[in-house]
């Protein structure tokens, strides 16, 4: 660990985690804490607002104008944008990643990332997220199929499954309502793990105090 670090940060990788991002920001709850929003999608990235942002791309900005990304595309994009990414993470103590699972672009980037900051000196804790149902089988599935890799490259690792948090949900809740629940417990969960990582809390309370029982450790 950096002797220097005074802080974490929380990072959030692909469009998913992106937009879960950039609610917190609206909402504010995290202060001045660092964030980092890393995309293959540029319009995604822009859109979450985030102060410190890395576009994953190769030299000829490829990924980004794809509209079909495949995992393996995104990894060597990663790896391009390495060196963009150490200077993003370095001088931190905590790297608190959140990935939403479903699509090429977290789950290509994001054990890249997660190795990095070890590699760099950052305690690295995964926060996943498997997709609703209601998106479909190849999501999950896709998700499901890396529950085994992704977990090893971080230094401890937890998992919300939108699914059986929907369990705890209105019945009859929209999808939009869904999503929305879910920005609101991940950005709770989010805040709790950065109280944990600075041994500090954060100045606003948040509205309600959910648990955190959906949460799996892996
Ligand atoms: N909490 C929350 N989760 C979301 C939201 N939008 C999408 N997700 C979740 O994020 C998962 C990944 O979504 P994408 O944005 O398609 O994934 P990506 O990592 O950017 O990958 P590609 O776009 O395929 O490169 C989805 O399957 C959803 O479960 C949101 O607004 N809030
Ligand atoms: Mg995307």
């Amino acid at each position: 660990m950096d002797p220097q670090a005074q802080t974490g940060i929380v990072v959030a990788v692909g469009s998913g985690a992106g937009y879960v991002l950039r609610q917190m920001l609206k909402w504010g709850r995290l202060g001045n804490y660092p964030v980092l929003a890393v995309d293959t999608d540029r319009y995604a990235l822009e859109s979450t607002y985030a102060p410190s942002r890395v576009w994953l791309t190769d030299d000829e900005g490829y990924t980004g104008l794809t509209i079909q990304l495949v995992p393996d595309e995104v990894r060597h994009a990663t790896y391009e944008s390495l060196d963009q990414l150490a200077a993003a993470l370095r001088g931190y103590h905590t790297a608190i990643v959140l990935v939403c699972l479903g699509g090429a672009t977290g789950l290509g980037a994001t054990p890249v990332i997660c190795t990095l900051a070890r590699q760099l000196g950052l305690k690295t804790i995964l926060l996943a997220t498997l997709p609703f149902q209601f998106e479909g089988p190849v999501r999950r599935a896709i998700a499901e199929s890396v529950l085994d890799e992704l977990p090893p490259t971080a230094d401890l690792a937890y998992l919300l499954d939108y699914e059986e948090f929907r369990q705890g949900q209105a019945e009859r809740s929209t999808i939009r309502e869904l999503f929305e629940a879910s920005n609101a417990y991940l950005d709770e969960v989010i805040r709790r793990l950065v109280e944990a990582a600075e041994g500090f809390s954060l100045p606003q309370r948040p509205a309600s105090q959910s648990d955190c029982s959906w949460l799996k450790v892996l």
